[in-house]
């Protein structure tokens, strides 16, 4: 059984070289990050054995029962020395070596960040700064902007409008998700869809020097076989591959890379009543055995963005913790993609209509990207980027 291992804490503060200079710090004073790794679904026979062998090797541990699938939680904490030990030790006993192989995998993938996303052809860099997904709904009931880009020559417009205001990523989207809306049937979502992608597809393509990606919003493998085939870069699935059955093979098929995002539910069912016993592991367990499934039906995993889904089955309190938690996701290993842009949780007690979250959406936008995420998903670009290149220049220098 996978113990879905998560860094849960990573003191990283000075880790990096050039920081530790500014602050006057020796190089070889420091040991590196001390990192604190959470195990699950541990037998506690096992989880004593893990407890032990990390004390023996120099940092702290501790097992309790709970968590996910029964058996043990374990936290264990040290910096890379004393992981090098335990990982020597623990993975020659049976009893620990699959916690082990965890563990050691985790601490692996945190540290090789990726540093491009594969497209269907060439890479698309990551790192080196946010990039900005700009919103774009043909739809008539989206909870911001339903009913304002119908019309295909204004959608194209608004398109090239975020184009110029610095969009890295257009999502275009013929289904609004929000919460309690009606499944749009296949023809309908098409119809409404296809002529705005190909029309700005084409537009696009036109565009002098920096050509935006463009992103299909959409839970149906039809439509992303037909997106796909009329240029979309960029499958964007809010239901990642839980609501239809044939889209991870489609996917794999087009060779385009995905969007995966947690969800609890479905649109329909999604706010009755949310209830997580532990959150951001929940999350994470998910968009694991999701990302296995695209995995196994072709999807390379390079080509795979993971997205905790705010606002999707989660209560303000979860879509909070999310944000105050988004770094335990980098233990994926995969590019984090956060859309919180004029989301209902942004509001408090005295309620602003979706218009007026402009300054929460931005608060919401930096500690996304100061959590580790790659991607944000905005309605205002030209506001985000601002923002984002400022948390850049401080986080990415
Ligand atoms: N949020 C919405 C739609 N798609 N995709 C990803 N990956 N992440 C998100 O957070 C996300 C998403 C909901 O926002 P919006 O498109 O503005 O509204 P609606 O679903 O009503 O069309």
């Amino acid at each position: 059984m996978s113990h879905n291992a998560l860094i849960v804490s990573s003191d990283t503060f000075p880790a990096r070289a050039d920081e530790r200079r500014r602050l006057g710090i020796p190089a070889r004073r420091t040991h590196g990050a001390v990192r604190a790794v959470r195990l699950e679904g541990v037998p506690p026979g096992a989880g004593r054995a893990l407890v032990e062998i990390m004390a023996g090797s120099g940092g702290c541990a501790r097992a309790a029962r709970g968590g996910r699938g029964g058996g043990s939680v374990v936290i264990l904490q040290g910096d890379g020395a004393h992981y090098d030990a335990f990982l020597e030790k623990a993975s020659r006993r049976p009893a620990t070596r699959s916690a082990a192989l965890e563990v050691r995998d985790v601490l692996m993938r945190a540290s090789t960040w990726p540093r491009a996303l594969t497209l269907a052809r060439g890479r698309l860099p990551l790192g080196q700064r946010t990039l900005i997904m700009g919103i774009l709904n043909v739809t008539p009931d989206s909870f911001s902007d339903g009913g304002r880009y119908l019309d295909p020559s204004r959608a194209v417009e608004r398109a090239l409008e975020m184009a110029r205001e610095g969009a890295d990523l257009i999502d275009i989207g013929g289904e609004s998700t929000r919460p309690g809306a009606r499944p749009v049937p296949l023809d309908e979502e098409l119809r409404r869809l296809m002529p705005v992608l190909e029309t700005v597809a084409q537009a696009a393509r036109a565009l002098p020097g920096h050509r935006p990606l463009l992103s299909v919003d959409t839970r149906k493998a039809e439509v992303a076989r037909r997106a796909a085939e009329a240029g979309a870069d960029l499958i964007n699935d809010v239901s990642g591959l839980t609501h239809d059955p044939a889209m991870a093979a489609a996917v794999a098929e087009s060779g385009l890379p995905v969007v995966l995002q947690h969800i609890r539910g479905t649109p329909g069912t999604m706010q009755k009543n949310p209830r997580y016993r532990h959150l951001v592991p929940e999350i994470a367990a998910f968009l694991r055995a999701q990302i296995e499934k695209a995995v196994r039906a072709g999807v390379r995993e390079d080509k795979i963005v993971i997205d905790p889904g705010i606002g999707f089955g989660k209560r303000r309190r979860d879509n909070l913790a999310i944000l105050r938690n988004l770094e335990v996701l980098t233990s994926l290993g995969r590019p984090i993609l956060v859309g919180a842009s004029r989301k209902s949780f942004l509001k408090e007690a005295n309620a602003l209509p979706p218009a007026e979250r402009l300054e929460a959406s931005l608060a919401a936008e930096a500690l996304a990207i100061a959590g580790g995420a790659d991607i944000i998903r905005v309605h205002d670009v030209r506001e985000a980027s601002r923002v984002a290149s400022l948390c850049d220049a401080v986080l990415r220098d």
